[in-house]
C-alpha cells in the first residue's frame, strides 16, 4: 500500500482505467467539437433553391441592405463580382452588433436600432472564392452563430459550402476514427 491508498482508504484507478476514461473522453469532446462545427458551419448555408443575394446596382455601385439581429443576418449570402464596388448598409434590428470581412478589411460596429454604411473594392483578378461575414461584438448566447457568405464569382460549391471549406470536416473526420479505433484497442488491451 502506498501513502495514497492509505490516506483515501480507496485504490486509486490502474493506469489501464485511466487510459481508457481518457480515451473516452477524448472522443466525446472530438464528436462534440464535430457536430458543433458542423451546427455552425451550416448557419451560412442556403436552403435548396434559394440563391444568393445579388444587391441592386446603384450608380454602377453593387449595393447591399442587410440586417443582423440576435443570432442571423438577413440575407445570409451574397453574390459579388471580381472588378466590382460594393456598398453595404448593415442595420441592427436589436442590440450592438457588428459586421466584419477580414479580406475586405472591414470592421464595423453597428448600434441597436441603427443603420451604418461602408464601401469595398472587390479587385479584379480576385480568385473565386468564399469570404466569411460575421458579428465581430460580443452580442449575447448566439454570438458565434450570426455569419454568412460573400460569394466572389462563381466557386464550386458543394452542399453550398465551399469545396475548401470541407477540409475541416475531413479533418475532423479522420480524427474521430483515429479515436474511435485507439477506444477499441485499448478497451481489448485491458480485457
Ligand atoms: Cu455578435
Amino acid at each position: 500500500m502506498n501513502k495514497e491508498e492509505k490516506r483515501s482508504g480507496v485504490a486509486p484507478p490502474g493506469p489501464a482505467l485511466r487510459g481508457r476514461a481518457f480515451f473516452l473522453v477524448v472522443t466525446a469532446l472530438v464528436i462534440a467539437l464535430f457536430t458543433g462545427g458542423i451546427a455552425y458551419e451550416t448557419q451560412t448555408v442556403l436552403g435548396v433553391g434559394e440563391k444568393p443575394a445579388e444587391g441592386i446596382i446603384v450608380d454602377g455601385v453593387r449595393t447591399f441592405n442587410i440586417t443582423v439581429e440576435q443570432w442571423a443576418f438577413t440575407p445570409v449570402a451574397l453574390k459579388v463580382n471580381p472588378g466590382e464596388n460594393v456598398t453595404f448598409y448593415i442595420t441592427s434590428k436589436d442590440v450592438w452588433h457588428g459586421f466584419s470581412i477580414n479580406e475586405l478589411n472591414i470592421n464595423l460596429t453597428v448600434p441597436g436600432g441603427k443603420t451604418v454604411q461602408t464601401q469595398a473594392v472587390i479587385p479584379a483578378g480576385t480568385k473565386d472564392q468564399i469570404l466569411t461575414m460575421y458579428c465581430s461584438v460580443f452580442c449575447g448566447l448566439g454570438h458565434p452563430y450570426i455569419k454568412g457568405q460573400i460569394i466572389v464569382g462563381n466557386p464550386r460549391l458543394l452542399f453550398g459550402i465551399g469545396l475548401g471549406r470541407m477540409m475541416p470536416y475531413a479533418a475532423t473526420l479522420a480524427m474521430v476514427v483515429v479515436f474511435a479505433v485507439a477506444v477499441v484497442i485499448e478497451g481489448r488491451r485491458i480485457k
